[in-house]
């Protein structure tokens, strides 16, 4: 295959690539800056402005009287307002709103607002608030088969509690909003946003619009990871409602640091659970409770909990279990969407009882992995109820052991920890399975819009946004297959909410298998038409009627009939000539993922169009003196289906497995008693780095295995690689339970700090 490059790889280096912050807005552009609260939880006593707006420069100083739609807002649920009213119920929480002529105006007049608090008691970790008792919504279960049964028959039974750390999104392109406003109240946005409609339908209630007043541009985002799925909508109200306010062009974009406090994160875990194994770690029951920290408002927190409870069991046949779910409400930033979407804490969790297994039993945990597996035959359905179908974990499981050579590096890796004392090395091999569609089921719907202008270029609109995840490239790749032309002569346009409509957030990893069929499903349209044009034409032609419109092939720039290939005409010249016959050249298109149905209260049905696979084995070496650890190889065997651009592919499966690297490593998120975030900078708050790439770094993707149903048969692959990173954590893990020869289970968390290791370690000694 010819490598495709990102089609904006080349404005990527060169600087040229458009971001929000490089619109050119040519006068009156004002800056919008957000007061926000600076306590976790109190009620507003009073305030005045009355001094900030006074400040020369100034143009508004808005709080929520000044909203003139609503002041609700939220994704699903509309628990948030966008401006506080009389209680702050998090640090970070919006309160005014200020236009100024720049930034450095608008921060200084902030220093002249006064504001009056009464404090109030504040739960900032999951242990209080489950001591609290306050769920944001209401709790969830998935069971299946009788656990109490399977428990009565154990012959091996464990316990445990693990907790799993939060995350911060890093995007390099903090939240920013540029608001135009236009004729009558009419609004243009350009937001960066994984989800302009609902942004266009936030905006339009905030402002007492309509939709169609609203409109949403998106060109790239520089990263969203999915912390732009809800959490842009924020600074979209906000700039909008300055714009509205002042009528001229408002932009807000938040500082670094503001960016880290006061937005929201990955969900912080605390699990609990219990496993029943017979003697060959062949797994009976499991039972799980996971309890996330929501933060203050509900966001996507309910379905991020549903997709960890559809991940508990991640790629193993459990015949006996049961899922309990609780969202707790606590005063800190609505925690959010983010690569994986609930799915890393879910799986965590399983892997972590899979290793315990293996040191009860003293076995190799891949063998006890390898004996738990979904099967291709039998022990195939979820505790959900979905069937298993295509499973690619026996072919992956084959393969990934002998191209990382495992066992034999098991043996050196046992051989090197009894030679040394203060190094030790850890090895480990995980699987993920990761579900592939909104469980939400409604979302599963995309649209395009495809113009073939008559000279033979063509522009190609979709639903989906860029976030660097190369998904405009794919649908380029499509589109030129589809139509049989050049990858050269097709543009795909800045996703906007006026060429494609009601459209579903970027999100769940199926952005390029949704829109791909919707780019299709559009030129599929055009092609009917062109090609009854295209017969007549041909039988005017040759005097006869033998070319069917069915039998016409679009190729290598041509349109052919494939019974008299001599027959033909270039794409060109048969759009000019469609064009002067008066055939519609333009089309919609639309696609729905057939099949996908889930209940929840009964926590039962077909959640998934599909699973994407994958394996990982990571060995590490750690310096059991200063907890610092360094990853010396990682192989990666990733099931992409037929993948639709291998480069692009590849590089989502190592960015992803290094983002989850950090997540499960260095990041961690440490607060004040207050429930001030400490380290919401770069240089306390650890992101991967090159040094933290494995040495020897093997990805590949599985080949030979195309998908069914699916565009060009691929398969989605934006979050999944990003639980292979489970690999590395318990890689450490196994070279601290070296120390005790495997004897003791440590008591380890998540993240992998040097600072945990240690803890871990000195708990071990003693
Ligand atoms: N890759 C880059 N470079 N930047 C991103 O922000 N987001 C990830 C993933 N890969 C992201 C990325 C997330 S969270 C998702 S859901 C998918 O891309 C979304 O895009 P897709 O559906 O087109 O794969
Ligand atoms: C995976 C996802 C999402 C999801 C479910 C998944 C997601 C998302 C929503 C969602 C649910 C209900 C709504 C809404 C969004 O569900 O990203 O606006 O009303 O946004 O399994 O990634
Ligand atoms: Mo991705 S977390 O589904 O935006």
């Amino acid at each position: 295959m010819k490598t495709i490059y990102h089609e904006s790889a080349k404005y990527h280096v060169t600087g040229e690539a458009t971001y929000i912050d490089d619109i050119k807005v040519e006068s009156q552009l004002l800056h919008g800056y957000v007061y926000t609260s600076p306590v976790a939880h109190a009620k507003i006593k009073n305030y005045d402005f009355s001094e900030a707006a006074k400040v020369a420069g100034i143009h508004a100083i808005l709080s929520y009287k000044d909203i003139p739609g609503h002041n609700q807002m939220g994704p699903v649920f509309k628990d948030e307002v966008i401006l506080a009213v009389d209680e702050v119920t998090f640090i970070g929480q919006s309160i005014f709103l200020i236009a100024a002529e720049n930034e450095e105006i608008a921060r200084q007049a902030s220093k002249l607002i006064k504001i009056e608090f009464e404090e109030l008691p504040a739960i900032l970790t999951i242990e209080k608030a489950i001591e609290n008792g306050q769920t944001i919504q209401p709790s969830r279960k998935i069971e299946t088969g009788d656990i109490n049964e399977a428990f009565k028959n154990a012959t091996n039974i464990i316990e445990g509690e693990l907790k799993v750390g939060g995350q911060e999104h890093w995007y390099l392109e903090t939240q920013i909003c540029l608001c135009i406003p236009e004729e009558g109240r009419d609004m243009k946005v350009f937001s960066s946003t994984q989800n302009p409609s609902e942004t266009q339908l936030l905006v339009a209630e905030a402002l007492g619009l309509q939709k169609m007043n609203v409109e949403v541009d998106m060109r790239r985002m520089g990263g969203g990871f999915g912390g732009k799925e809800t959490q842009g909508n924020h600074v979209a109200i906000w700039a909008a409602l300055l714009a509205n306010y002042t009528k001229r062009p408002v932009k807000i974009r938040l500082f670094r640091d503001d960016d880290q406090k006061n937005t929201g994160k990955r969900h912080r875990f605390l699990i609990k659970y219990k496993a029943a194994f017979d003697n060959n770690g062949l797994i009976s029951a499991v039972d799980v409770e996971q309890n996330s920290d929501a933060g203050a408002t509900t966001d996507l927190s309910m379905s991020i909990l549903e997709r960890a409870m559809l991940h508990a069991e991640n790629s193993y046949y459990i015949p006996n279990m049961r899922i309990i779910g609780h969202a707790w409400k606590t005063n800190l930033p609505s925690n959010t969407a983010f690569r994986g979407f609930g799915g890393p804490q879910g799986i965590a969790c399983m892997e972590t009882i899979i290793d315990r297994i293996a040191r009860t039993l003293k076995k190799d945990s891949a063998e006890i992995r390898n004996t738990n597996f979904y099967a291709l035959f039998d022990r195939n359905v979820t505790p959900y109820g979905q069937k298993i179908e295509n499973n690619r974990l026996p072919k992956i499981w084959e393969q990934i052991i002998e191209t990382s050579d495992y066992f034999e590096r098991r043996k050196q890796t046992d051989f090197f920890n009894n030679n040394n004392e203060f190094y030790k090395k850890g090895l480990a091999l995980t699987p993920i399975k990761f579900g592939i569609s909104f469980t939400t089921s409604f979302l599963n719907q995309a649209g395009a819009l495809v113009h073939i202008y008559n000279e033979g270029s063509v522009l190609v609109n979709h639903g989906g946004t860029e976030m660097g995840q190369g998904l405009h490239t794919k649908m380029r790749q499509i589109a030129a297959k589809e139509l049989g032309i050049d990858y050269e002569n097709i543009k795909v346009n800045s996703t906007n909410t006026t060429k494609v409509p009601n459209t579903s957030p970027t999100a769940a990893s199926s952005g390029a298998d949704m829109n791909g069929m919707a780019v299709k499903d559009a030129i599929d349209k055009i092609k009917h038409k062109l090609s009854a044009f295209i017969a007549c034409k041909f039988a005017a032609t040759y005097r006869d009627n033998t070319t069917e419109p069915e039998f016409l092939v679009y190729d290598r720039n041509l349109i052919y009939d494939w019974k008299n290939p001599e027959r033909k005409i270039t794409f060109n010249e048969a759009v000019k000539a469609a064009y002067l016959g008066r055939i519609n050249l333009s089309s919609n298109g639309f696609y729905a993922t057939p099949g996908v149905h889930f209940n929840r209260e009964k926590g039962y049905g077909k959640p998934f169009y599909y699973f994407a696979y994958g394996m990982a084995v990571s060995e590490i070496l750690l310096d059991t003196l200063t907890g610092y650890s360094k990853i010396l190889r990682t192989d990666i065997l990733h099931d992409v289906g037929e993948s639709l651009n291998i480069d692009i592919d590849r590089g989502q499966a190592e960015g992803a497995f290094i983002q989850g690297v950090g997540w499960c490593t260095t990041e961690e998120l440490k607060y004040d008693s207050k429930g001030n975030l400490l380290n919401h900078s770069p240089d306390t708050y650890k992101i991967p780095g090159v040094n933290d790439i494995p040495e020897i770094f093997n990805v590949e993707l599985l080949k030979g295995y195309p998908q069914p149903g699916t565009i060009h048969r691929s398969k989605a692959v934006g979050e999944p690689p990003f639980m292979l990173s489970l690999s590395v954590w318990l890689a450490i893990k196994d070279a601290i339970s070296s120390i005790t020869n495997h004897q003791i289970e440590p008591d380890f968390q998540i993240p992998a700090t040097n600072e945990n290791i240690l803890l871990a370690i000195d708990k071990l000694k003693k």
